[in-house]
Order: C-alpha cells, then structure tokens, then sequence
C-alpha cells in the first residue's frame, strides 16, 4: 500500500547506479510460518558513477531487517537508516562486502511478487522490482551480479529445491531437512533470479545443440500433470531449433527448466535456466485443452526461451527500455509459430488483438509510447502497446530493411551487447550500423504515443495510363503528447486488376522505395501528405493496401463495394483478403445499425450473402481463413470504429445480421458442418486446426436458426466429442442459446472436470460470456462456488475479467451494477493482488468513448475507487490517470 502519494518516476532522471554488485550469494532457510534470508554481496563503486561519495542506498520493501554487516562487522542501528522503498547506508568504502540478514513471510504474501507460495510450494516471481520483497539489493536491471544460491528445506515437504544455473551440491541434514546450492555463471540484474521449493513430479528429455552441447531439459509439475507436458517439451525443442536456424542463437548452460505454478500473476517468466509457468501456459493434452489452448503453450514456451537472447544475455538497462526485450521476443515468437502453423491466421489474430485492446490503449487514457517516458508503477506498462506494438515496430524494422539485413543487424546486436544492459536506441544503431538504412525518423514510433492514421485516396488516368495513390498521415493527441511529427510507415502495396496483380512502375522511384518483386511494393510513407504515381497501368486498379498489415496504422480508403469484393475474392495477399472481408461486414453492421433504429428489417446486401456463400461452397480454400471471413468484425473491434458507442446497438445489429445470414445460408452451414466433421485422432496441427476452427463458427451460425435440430447436433457435438476444442464450442453454443438442455450440459461438465481447474476456469469462463440477460447474477453467485477461488489470478481472470472485458452487453447494463460490480471486485484485490486488480479496471477506463448516461455511471465508480483511502500505487495510477483531463 502506498503511504504517500506515490511519484512519477522519468525515463529523463536515468542515472549508473553508484555501485556495482560483482557477486551475490544468497542462503534460503525455507520455513512454515517465515523464511530466513542471508545475503552477502560483493560491492564495489561503479567507476562511472557522477559521485564518488554517494551513500549506498538499497531497495527493500515488506522485509524484516535482522542484521547488517560490513566486512564482517556488525553495523549498529545508527549507521543505517530507512525510509519508503529505500535503505541508506552512509559510509561505505570503495569496495566491500555487505552481509544482510532478513525475515519474510511467503505465506502471506498474495501480491504474487517476489517469494510467495502457491499450491504448497514456494516461488518466486521478480520482475520487475519484486526482488526487493526477498532481500535488501540494487534491484535495477543494469545492476548484474553472478549468483551462487543456497536454498534448504524440509525434505518430505519439499523434495525438489531448484535456483538459477547449474546444481553444484547437494546435501541431506541431520534435522530432515535438506540443502542444495546452485550457481548461475551469467551475469544477471536480480530480476531474473529464480527459486523453487515442493513437491514436484518431472518430464525430462535433452536436446543437442548445433555445435553438439547437450542440455537437459526438464518440465516439473505436480504428478497428477505428468500427461500433460508433452506439447511443451515439442515446443520447447521447436524453440531451441527455431532460434538455431533462423537467428544463429544456442543455448548456453547444460539445464533449461520449466516449472508450472497455478497462482500466477501472468503467462510465464523467463529467469535464467528456471523458467515458472503459469499451469495455463505449460500443460495441454486434447481433452482437457483446446486448440487456442495448445497454440498458447506453444507460442509462451518459446517466447520465454527466445528471452535467453533477447533478455537475458542482452537485458534492458532500465524499465523504459522494456519493449527493447519484449517486443523484439514477441515479434520472435510470432514468428515462430507463424513457421510452425498457419501464416496468415497467424497474422490475422495478431492484428485482431492490436487493432481491439491496443488502438483502445492508444486512444485512452493511459496512452504510452512503446518506450514510456514516465511511470508511476512499471508493473502498469507491460501492456498490449509495450509487447504487441513494440513487436510490430520490430517488424517494421524487419520489413524496411528486409530478411538478410535484420539478420546482419540482430547478429551485430547480439555481438556489441551479450552481457550487458542496454536501451532501444542501442537496438535501433545495431539496425542502422549493419544495414547502411537511415531509421532517424522510424526513431518515432519509440518516442511517440497513439495510432497514426492513414487516409489514401487514388486515381486512374486512362489516358495517360496511370494511378496515383495521395496519402496523408496524422495521429490523434495523447495524454502529454499534443503534436506529432510525421512517422516512417512502411506501406506495402500491390495494384489489383480484373486477372490478377498489375506490374508496379513508379514514376519517379524514391531511393528508399524496395520492391519485392515487380507486383509488390513497400511505399515510405515518411511526410503528412505525400503522392505516389504508377505508370504502365493499363486498367482501372484496385490497390491492395497496407498488405500483411506492414504498420500499425488505421487506414482509410473509400473502397466501392465491388472493389471489396474483387479484393475479398482475389488478393493474393491473406490478411488484406481477411481485412476485404472485414470491411465488408462493417458496412452490413453499419447499416443494420440504421435499419434497426428506424424499424427497418436487416436484410444484408445479396452480393455480399453471395460472397459468403462462395466461401462456404470453395473446398479449395483454407478452413480457418474461412471461418475468419465469414466471423463479422467482432464488437471489439466495432467499438474501435463507432463513436460514441452504443454497445447495445451494435451488439443489436450484428445479432441480426449474423441471424439473416444464417437463414439465408442454413443449407450450406448444414453441408460445410458435414464436411467438417471427423473422427481422426486429435492433433494440434494447422489442418485439424482450421477444420474445428470453421465447424464450430458454422455451428454458432446454425445456432442462431432456433431449429431443434440443430440443438440437438449441438448437445450431439458436446456428449460425443473426445476433444475440447469441439466440447466448449458446443457449450458455449448451448449456454448461449435457449435449450433447455444448458442446465444439465453445465453441470454434466462440471462434474466430469471438477478435478482440473484449467478446464473448471473455462466452464467460468463460457458463463461469465453469455451474452443473454442475467449474466451479472450468475457471475455473482458464481463467486461463492466452492471451486472460485479470488487469490488465484487464472479464476479471477476465467469469471469477473471475462465478464468485464468481454462481455459488453452484460457488463455495460444500463442500470450500471456491471460497472459497480467490477469496482467491487478491484477493491478487494487492490488489498491483496493490486497488479490483479490494476489490470481488471481497465475496461472502466474507456469510459469516454461510450454514450454519455454509460459514461457518467462508469467515471462515478472511478471516483468511488479513487475515495478508497489505501490504493495501490498500481491502481492509483490506473484509476487518477483514467479520470485526467487530457485532450
Ligand atoms: N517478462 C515476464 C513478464 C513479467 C511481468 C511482471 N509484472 C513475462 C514475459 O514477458 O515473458
Ligand atoms: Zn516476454
């Protein structure tokens, strides 16, 4: 809790630390009610520190200080002093050594940072600054120490004791306990520090790296999960390869472990050699996973062990600079299970997520650049902008300089910075430095909050056979940030004719135009308006643009219907094919918007009932591709693009045109479903993937039609499946409709997986989605179920942020008691989770952008949590920032 007003902290005020930790050794004396913590650091002055007097100040919070000593001499209490966050040591020499005894209390912690305990056994989770709730240290990451890490616990209790590095001894005492130490030989900022204590069950098997190193890698849960690892142990040598071949990066120590917790504030953390998973992010087998499920594992295992690389062996200097190491490693791992499965639906997802949550956070209130300038609480920034953003400035990097030269540019990063802690400006130069391209204006995209728009207009001359394309750039105001200069947005193109892709000619080729082949082109779109004229164009064109979504930008260009459709049918590029589709929609929904309010009937365009129909009729196409097309822009994305949004309107009118097009569609729905229909076993692979993707978006259409039969193949599709991608997707169709069968199918689920709380998180989680009145009180009375529990983020996450974030017609009541129950709920975790509780209030944040009665409920439960007197600095943030005038 925070005991003043908490304080901005300003990427501007960076300072070297004054002291240097060479070595840090630690002893762990793990107990039932308080945990004993020795620490004996190495410190010395850093030479490039301003002073050389400063006092030595260390960060501790919730600690219970039992000694201090210097060089082995016991400080008395004068010597010291402590006040906040901080304890100040006036006199120290040059170099010393700090011995420091503390007291914790892992059992009650429930903030889930620093050491906590979870399921009977003890972890830790460090970043970003939870280090200093387990001993006094420079918790900042470009302070880097090696570590040598006693830990000892009862033996019965606790079999298996793991730390960073290698185990280097191994010892049973005389009293029941028992004692191992392990050494980490990298240098490493305390935020990738790691410890493990319980009982825990082991897969193992080894992988050999490309110069012949073998590493053993083990998974650790407890044992009734053993049949669950073995997709994690697939990805994770996936992994290892992947970054062997298209990066030319090895592992480098002898061990990976990875252990599942259940309590866990999010996916997963990659301290060195130790990685701790969240149990939702590591265990899968298909009949208690579903697909997305399996594909989470996959894309979280490997994004925790490309952090080896970018992260760990190159670490961030200071919490600014967190998109240096998470958004290049979520633009790695993106590409990597692009590699492993479907490309475009891939890219699809990734842009859906971007285009909702992260254009919503870029026109909030908490509105940041990729590289914050300023934070209250770092742990309120690892969001949707920092991560997904901070991957797609990656990719355009990526696509500016082309496949060959990012290599050249990541393998000169790697080789100017292994083991040191370094900023995006470092990242960006190693680009520069090995590619020979100027990114002095791309440098925005770090520096620069919101989300740039595009409006592009074209024009054929017949006569002259030619086209030009006039764009112009903006981008709104955001908190702080009333003026922006220009961004360089790499705009990839492509000119559609009636058979095909035309020939690109520009007239007057800029230097820094790179053509991918004659009929793909990446246009540098670097000053507020700008034009581009094509020669040799010998038809009327219709340009396909911002292909592979090359920015991450909103782009606007008067499309015809016709020209959609041309696009939807025949580009040869996936997500512009998918975004036709999506536009398509948008224009159905919005006129069904108008329909509805002036008692008209929603009767959709027949060439667009025609274009669906194509979709569900062409066996040649790719399943999933489909199932994306025919699925309406989702109201997510419709709050995006709609202002003032009417949540019930929307959710109105996209109701009943996916109803009209159901009807009129019911035959080909029935045959698509047949011919999705299968009884191979159960792989993740893209093919099955897609074939359950498009069969259960087919089935949700039928479900609509209020035909018994098609019930009847729903609760047909949930008793007889064998795996649960198919069974929550028959549940959620059930829940959602009128069958009386839903009752029974909830309870038969239930009982069948009351024993494995990964899938008792989706049976929360398929009600706290229902979109039919009443949802409010079943997600309240399901609160008291004995299987929800409020200290475990995944069942929080499963039933209030489900029903807060996704759940718009419910939570947005008109009566406001969803916005009263979400304060509720964030007061209550504010005391014992606040990082929990910071993240659940967001969907209060938006609060501007819906009708004015939504707007004034939701900002008077803002104002009611921001009376609490005892907030988090997390949600005070949160809360304070979101209630701001800024624009
Ligand atoms: N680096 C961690 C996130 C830590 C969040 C701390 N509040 C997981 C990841 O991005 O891989
Ligand atoms: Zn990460």
């Amino acid at each position: 809790m925070r005991d003043a007003q908490p304080s901005t902290i300003f990427l501007s005020d960076y300072r070297v630390p004054d002291f240097l930790i060479d070595s840090t050794t630690l002893r762990f004396e793990l107990g039932e009610d308080s945990s004993l913590v020795s620490s004996v650091l190495a410190l010395r002055r850093n030479p490039d520190a301003k002073t050389s007097d400063a006092p030595l100040q260390l960060h501790g919070t919730e600690l219970e200080l039992i000694s201090l000593s210097i060089d082995d001499r016991l400080l008395a209490d004068s010597e010291w002093s402590q006040s906040g966050e901080q304890l100040t040591i006036a006199n120290v020499p040059a170099s010393f050594s700090l011995r420091c005894e503390t007291r914790i209390r892992p059992q009650d912690n429930t903030s889930l940072e620093g050491l906590y305990k979870s399921s009977g056994m003890f972890c830790t989770q460090c970043e970003a600054e939870g280090f200093r709730k387990i001993t006094y240290y420079l918790d900042r990451p470009d302070v880097m120490s090696v570590f040598s890490v006693e830990i000892i616990a009862d033996q019965s209790r606790y079999p298996v004791l793991l730390s960073n590095g290698n185990l280097t001894s191994k010892e049973t005492l005389s009293d029941g306990r028992h004692k191992t130490i392990w050494q980490d030989p990298f240098p490493k900022p305390a935020y990738l520090f790691a410890l493990v204590a319980g009982k825990l069950s082991v897969v193992e098997d080894q992988f050999v790296t490309t110069s012949g190193r073998r590493v053993d890698l083990r998974i650790y849960v407890e044992e009734k999960d053993l049949d669950k690892c073995d997709h994690a142990m697939l990805s994770l040598k996936n992994a290892m390869r992947w970054d062997e071949d298209v990066y030319g990066r090895e592992y480098d120590l002898d061990i990976f472990n990875i252990v599942a917790v259940d309590d866990f504030n999010m996916g997963a953390m990659e301290n060195k050699s130790l990685n701790i998973f969240n149990t939702s992010c590591v265990l899968a087998k298909p009949e208690t996973t579903t697909d997305a499920g399996f594909q989470r594992v996959e894309g979280v295992v490997a994004h925790e062990y490309f952090h080896n690389w970018t992260g760990n062996r190159v670490t961030c200097r200071d919490w600014f600079q967190l998109s240096l190491k998470e958004g290049f490693t979520v633009f790695r791992d993106a590409a990597f299970s692009s590699d492993m499965g479907s490309p475009t639906v891939k890219r699809v997802e990734d842009v859906t997520l971007l285009r909702t949550a992260q254009f919503a956070e870029d026109a909030g209130p908490m509105a940041h650049p990729i590289r914050p300038d300023s934070f209250i609480e770092i742990s309120n920034f690892y969001t949707v902008t920092v991560y997904e953003k901070g991957a797609e400035v990656v990719r355009m990097i990526h696509t500016l300089l082309g496949p060959e030269l990012f290599r050249k540019g990541s393998d000169l990063y790697f080789e100017r910075h292994d083991g040191q802690a370094v900023t995006c400006e470092d990242f960006v130069l190693a680009m520069e430095d090995a590619s020979g391209i100027d990114l002095t204006q791309f440098r925005n995209w770090y520096s620069q909050a919101g989300t740039p728009q595009l409006v592009v207009s074209g024009s054929y001359d017949e006569q002259a056979q030619t086209y030009r394309l006039d764009v112009a750039q903006s981008c709104p105001a955001t908190p702080g940030q009333a003026v922006k200069a220009p961004f360089h947005i790499p705009l990839a193109m492509a000119l559609v004719g009636e058979a095909g892709q035309l020939p690109l000619q520009l007239a007057d080729a800029p230097a820094n135009t790179e053509t991918a082949d004659n009929t793909e082109m990446v246009l540098s779109v670097n000053e507020q308006t700008q034009s581009f004229v094509f020669t040799g164009v010998k038809e009327a064109p219709v340009p396909s643009l911002l292909r592979g979504f090359s920015a991450p930008v909103k782009l606007n260009f008067e499309y015809s219907r016709d020209q959609l459709l041309r696009l939807m049918r025949n580009d040869t590029d996936g997500f512009c094919r998918w975004d036709a589709s999506q536009q398509l929609g948008l224009a159905e929904i919005k006129r069904a918007i108008t329909n509805l309010a002036t008692g008209k009937a929603v009767a959709p365009d027949p060439e667009y009932i025609n274009a669906c129909r194509e979709l569900l009729d062409d066996t040649s196409l790719d399943g999933a591709m489909v199932a994306l097309m025919l699925q309406l822009p989702s109201e997510a994305y419709l709050a995006e693009i709609i202002h003032p949004v009417d949540v019930h309107g929307i959710h109105q009118a996209r109701e009943a045109l996916r109803t009209a097009l159901a009807s009129a569609l019911s035959g080909e729905l029935h045959a698509c479903y047949s011919r999705c229909e299968s009884d191979e076993a159960y792989v993740p692979d893209a093919a099955q993937i897609a074939r359950r993707s498009l069969k259960n978006t087919v089935l949700s259409y039928l479900m609509l039609l209020d035909d018994e039969q098609v019930v009847a193949l729903a609760i047909g599709q949930f008793e007889n499946s064998s795996n649960m991608t198919d069974r929550l997707a028959a549940l959620n169709c059930l829940v959602n409709s009128n069958a009386e069968y839903k009752a029974k199918a909830l309870q038969r689920f239930y009982q069948q997986w009351q024993h494995e709380p990964l899938v008792i998180n989706q049976w929360f989680q398929v009600q706290a989605m229902c979109r039919l009145p009443g949802t409010l009180e079943t997600v309240q009375g399901l609160m008291s179920h004995p299987a929800f529990e409020i200290r475990n983020p995944n069942k929080v996450r499963a039933l209030i942020g489900a029903f807060c974030g996704q759940n718009g017609v419910n939570f947005h009541r008109e009566d406001g008691a969803g916005y009263r129950f979400l304060a509720d709920q964030v007061l209550v975790l504010n005391r014992s989770n606040p990082q929990i509780a910071s993240r659940l209030l967001v969907p209060l944040t938006k609060w501007r952008k819906y009708l004015p009665a939504a707007q004034q409920l939701m900002r008077s439960e803002l104002q009611r949590v921001l009376a609490e007197p005892e907030l988090s600095s997390d949600v005070f943030e949160v809360v304070s920032k979101s209630l701001q005038e800024y624009q």
